[in-house]
């Protein structure tokens, strides 16, 4: 049925929208207001001209159609198809036309008023349509709104009716503005934010702007309204009244704003016709001295990136996921958020004012894909997207220029460059000069504040910490990297190493982690079960797989091991130990430490023998102080004193005893492992036996110990990929695989006795290539314990790193529960292990894996003394290191664990397979950023482990401590 809107024009438009109101601020007065969120009536056609006619017709049947709610996308309750691309567009690039095939949901509500709604003018506001949305009311179309993450407001007044209004609205999923919404994210379509109709009181406040800049010299406040004239503003706190617009007021003694002390003082701003209640902050943001402050302040971000998501609903972010996002943000230290790369939410930005983070705010403009084609036709600098780019600038500053945690504006993100961005960029200054501007296209600063870079390595940060590298005009600029530490899968490395650059280069200000959330779609099967769904998942014939799982927290925003990681690499309190005494540094931008109270345990071996408090004189932000060490009584065995600093009183984001920051000193040093000799080797039967263990004397290969049945341990040299090792330029993984070590081969060069000792001698190599890894196995033991010397070392030239140098054994499926001391709780690898302390520490076999969406190497605990798997009934197996090992105990293995592409793929089997390793090779952030940093690089080399065996049983009452 050919459409009478047969007008599409605006769909293949660069321009903007039209008919909307002009942007304002996003507030919610003492107006009536009424949500149209709910249920409404639903229709997906597959093109434009496929849809039907007249939908905004008060005749047209709609009987045939489905229900869906708003807010919500499509793709999500059953239309359609979720897909996700990285940088590359999924359609043809041809702008500004999209394709024909463009799916269109047809979208229609009937409401009333309630009978109390003045008969005044109101505006319908739609907080966000992806991509492209044609509204009409009671029949009268109101206008287009394009700028998927931005707000349009619509003259609604004279249109409504006391009952049976009929709102309708046509959503493409494919529109010009595709082309400025390149951003890593998934394709999702609909009316995702929510839809409100606003009654505008005659002689009410149509908008306003405050600024309340602060003096850090005087400590005065300057307040200012800028509205049409008759507005006013009252802040009761501050001793002001009815303020007009156009004047400012001087306040003495005012608290600042800062994301560690929000401070904000309630207000309305007002006519008389209408109250709007607002929350002031004051804070004054300079560039100065090539840094950027806050109030005098040097800050620094230690901050995340941020896309708008949840499992179930895509981009529509429940208030209380808004909350918990912000809650556990502040809860591990960080103290900053870039809105990558579009606008949130205006909820979240209120939320960022109450628990106080520094928001870089950033437009909704990224044409990634057209680095594809080396940026020709790049919408940036092509004349017809100048409006677009400007309208959605304006968008969003008008919409979020009250919120004090903004303190710097965005442009977008991977858009190239060009006269638009250019431009974009003067009407900011112009509109704002409070903020500074951001954008890391920019690249040599001529149009932005901020010298900004993504993903660079250490060593460049360091010489532009320097001052030694780039354009002049950026060696004057504070630094910071919008996009740093990349969260995919299982890492990243090398955080506290950016962390020390920070500290060192006052122009380097930190960074922002890619990134919060991994965006996995929640999916189920047919049997019950669920999991996340990433890139290729949904049938995309373009996609880039698990590119979209790169976040701090898993989909269901439970934490990852990373975030532990960014918590402790940032914590604002650094606690160490220096010649006998206690050293507490502030690292706080702005606050002392009179919120914190210190606490002491002493732990010998694991376990609590004392606690106390510690008397820390306040320490102001940048300065540190030495306290003396707490008496202690003395111990034996090895003993660490751990010092937490934690909350005083509770707060807004975590209540009092909240543990912000730890430190752990040495005070007692273990005992040597008492030496396992005297058992003789007994070689009369089918089986050698020695001590408590059997071996195969064909093999060498232990195959039970104190009556368990075991798969001895044998060399092991590879891991389950991470997706770091898989990497985006030089993979790791690519090298390991060519050389082999993903199936190596074992071969026996002999067996031999030296006394009591058994000897094993093997070489462990990958089939077709002449290197490999001599490794010798010397078995002693006692009655009770069996000791194993393995001594390795590399037989040829070998061509790359070792994922992992170690024993892997496999153990009876029944030994589910791991104790161990060493460092903990969660996983460490080399370069990412300051969030584990040592201590004694009990999980499940089952709840020692990490699920991360991609299933790859996961669980390692570091630094072991000891290990102890036992079964229910109390039995199994202890091990003792010299030097400290690290194990990783799963109920598959790696080759299992590297073939799973879902955490649905990963089944149990019989045993529990043992890996006990000298070393990992270490996590780096490869898969988008710098590999392993030379010092956690693991290359083969001459090395030896010695392990001290002992079954344990519950029946076994001669269990005899190791030390
Ligand atoms: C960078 C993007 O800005 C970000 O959106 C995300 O895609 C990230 O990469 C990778 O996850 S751009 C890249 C060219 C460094």
């Amino acid at each position: 049925m050919p459409s009478s809107h047969a007008d599409f024009s605006y769909v293949d438009d660069p321009a903007p929208g039209h008919g909307s109101t002009a942007p304002r601020s996003a507030f919610r007065s003492d107006a009536p207001a009424l949500s149209l969120g709910g249920s409404w009536r639903f229709l997906l056609s597959p093109a434009v001209d496929a849809a039907p006619d007249g939908i905004e017709r008060d005749d047209f049947d709609d009987g045939g159609w489905t229900d869906i709610p708003v807010p919500g996308h499509w793709q999500l309750h059953g239309h359609g198809s979720p897909a996700y691309t990285n940088v590359r567009y999924p359609f043809p690039v041809n702008p500004p036309q999209v394709p024909s095939d463009n799916p269109t949901g047809d979208h229609r509500l009937l409401f009333d008023l309630p009978d109390d709604w003045p008969d005044e003018p109101a505006v319908l506001r739609f907080d966000g349509i992806d991509s492209c949305g044609r509204i009409w009311l009671n029949g009268v179309e109101l206008g287009v709104t394009k700028g998927s993450r931005l707000p349009a407001e619509f003259d609604v007044g004279p249109l409504l009716r006391p009952r049976g209004n009929l709102l309708a609205v046509r959503v493409h999923q494919w529109s010009a503005g595709s082309y400025l919404e390149d951003q890593d994210m998934w394709w999702l379509s609909g009316i995702f934010r929510d839809v409100t109709l606003l009654a505008r009181p005659a002689g009410g406040v149509r908008d306003f702007t405050v600024d309340a800049d602060y003096d850090h010299l005087t400590a005065r406040g300057t307040l200012r309204l800028d509205a049409d004239s008759g507005v006013r503003i009252t802040v009761p706190e501050l001793g002001i009244t009815d303020l007009p617009a156009g004047r400012s007021a001087e306040i003495a003694d005012v608290a600042p704003w800062s994301a560690e002390e929000p401070r904000l003082y309630e207000g309305e701003v007002h006519t008389d016709t209408e109250r709007v209640p607002v929350r002031v902050g004051f804070r004054t943001v300079t560039v100065e001295d090539g840094q950027l402050k806050v109030n005098g302040r040097r800050i620094v971000f230690r901050g995340v990136n941020r896309h708008e998501f949840h499992p179930d609903s895509g981009r529509v972010v429940p208030r209380e996921f808004a909350v918990a996002d912000i809650e556990l943000m502040k809860r591990h230290n960080v103290n900053a958020v870039r809105t990558s790369h579009y606008p949130p939410d205006s909820a979240f930005l209120d939320l960022c004012d109450t628990y106080g983070l520094w928001v870089i705010d950033e437009s909704d403009v990224e044409t990634h894909g057209f680095s594809e084609l080396d940026w020709r036709g790049n919408p940036s600098d092509d004349p017809r997207w100048a409006d677009a780019y400007l309208d959605r600038m304006r968008r969003m500053v008008e919409r979020d220029k009250n919120h004090p945690s903004i303190v710097m504006w965005s442009l977008g993100n991977e858009a190239g460059t060009g006269r638009n961005l250019a431009a974009a960029a003067e009407w900011t200054h112009r509109r704002d000069p409070t903020r500074p501007l951001h954008y890391e296209g920019d690249t040599d600063c001529s149009y932005t504040d901020v010298h900004s870079r993504m993903y660079a390595g250490h060593d460049e940060v360091d010489r532009i910490g320097q001052g030694v590298e780039g354009h002049p005009r950026l060696r004057e600029l504070p630094f910071i990297l919008c996009e740093f530490g990349h969260a995919m899968g299982n890492g990243p490395g090398g955080l506290v190493e950016y962390r020390d650059l920070f500290e060192r280069h006052p122009r380097c200000q930190g960074g922002f982690v890619w990134e919060w959330i991994d965006h996995g779609i929640t999916r189920r099967d047919t049997r019950g079960g669920a999991h996340f769904a990433y890139g290729g998942d949904f049938g995309e014939p373009l996609h880039d797989g698990n590119f979209v799982i790169d976040g701090l927290v898993h989909p269901d925003r439970t934490p990852s091991p990373a975030l532990a990681e960014f918590s402790k690499v940032f914590e604002p309190v650094r606690i160490t130990a220096a010649d006998g005494a206690l050293r507490v540094t502030n690292h706080y931008d702005v606050l002392s430490t009179a919120h914190l109270r210190f606490h002491w345990v002493l732990e010998e071996e694991g376990t609590e023998v004392a606690h106390g408090v510690v008397t820390v004189p306040t320490v102001e932000a940048g300065d540190s102080t030495d306290v003396p060490l707490p008496e202690l009584p003395p111990t034996g065995a090895e003993s660490w004193l751990t010092v937490r600093a934690a909350l005083a009183a509770d707060t807004a984001w975590a209540p009092a005893g909240h543990v912000v920051s730890w430190g752990q000193t040495p005070v007692t040093r273990a005992a040597p492992v008492p030496p396992a000799a005297g058992a003789t080797l007994d070689t009369t039967g089918t089986a050698l036996r020695l001590g408590p263990g059997v071996f195969d004397p064909l093999t060498g290969r232990l195959t039970a110990l104190g009556g368990l049945p075991v798969e001895g341990p044998r060399l092991d040299l590879w891991r389950a990929p991470t997706d770091n090792d898989r990497g985006s330029g030089d993979p790791e993984e690519t090298r390991w695989r060519a050389a082999g070590l993903h199936r190596s081969q074992h071969q026996l060069l002999g067996t031999e006795r030296l006394g009591d000792t058994l000897v094993v001698r093997t070489r462990v190599a990958p089939p077709g290539l002449g290197f490999g890894m001599r490794a010798d196995y010397h078995w002693s033991g006692d009655a009770h314990r069996l000791r194993l010397r393995l001594e390795v070392e590399p037989d040829g030239t070998w061509p790359c790193t070792l994922p992992r140098l170690g024993l892997r054994m496999a153990l009876p499926g029944g030994l589910g529960t791991a104790e161990w001391f060493g460092r903990g709780p969660g996983e460490a690898y080399a370069d990412s292990r300051q969030a584990a302390r040592i201590g004694r520490f009990t999980r499940t076999v089952d709840a020692l894996q990490t699920p991360y969406v991609r299933p790859q190497e996961n669980g390692n605990r570091v630094d072991l003394r000891w290990l102890r798997l036992t079964s229910a009934d109390g039995a199994g197996l202890r091990v003792d290191g010299e030097p400290a090992f690290a194990f990783t105990a799963r109920r598959w293995t790696s080759e299992h664990l590297d073939a799973a592409t879902h955490t649905t793929g990963l089944a149990p089997g019989d045993t529990v397979v043992l890996n006990l390793d000298l070393a990992q090779n270490g996590l780096g952030s490869a898969s988008c950023g710098p590999g392993v940093l030379p010092p956690y690089r693991l290359h083969p080399a001459r090395a030896s482990l010695t392990l001290t065996f002992t079954p344990t049983g519950s029946t076994d009452a001669q269990e005899t401590p190791a030390r």
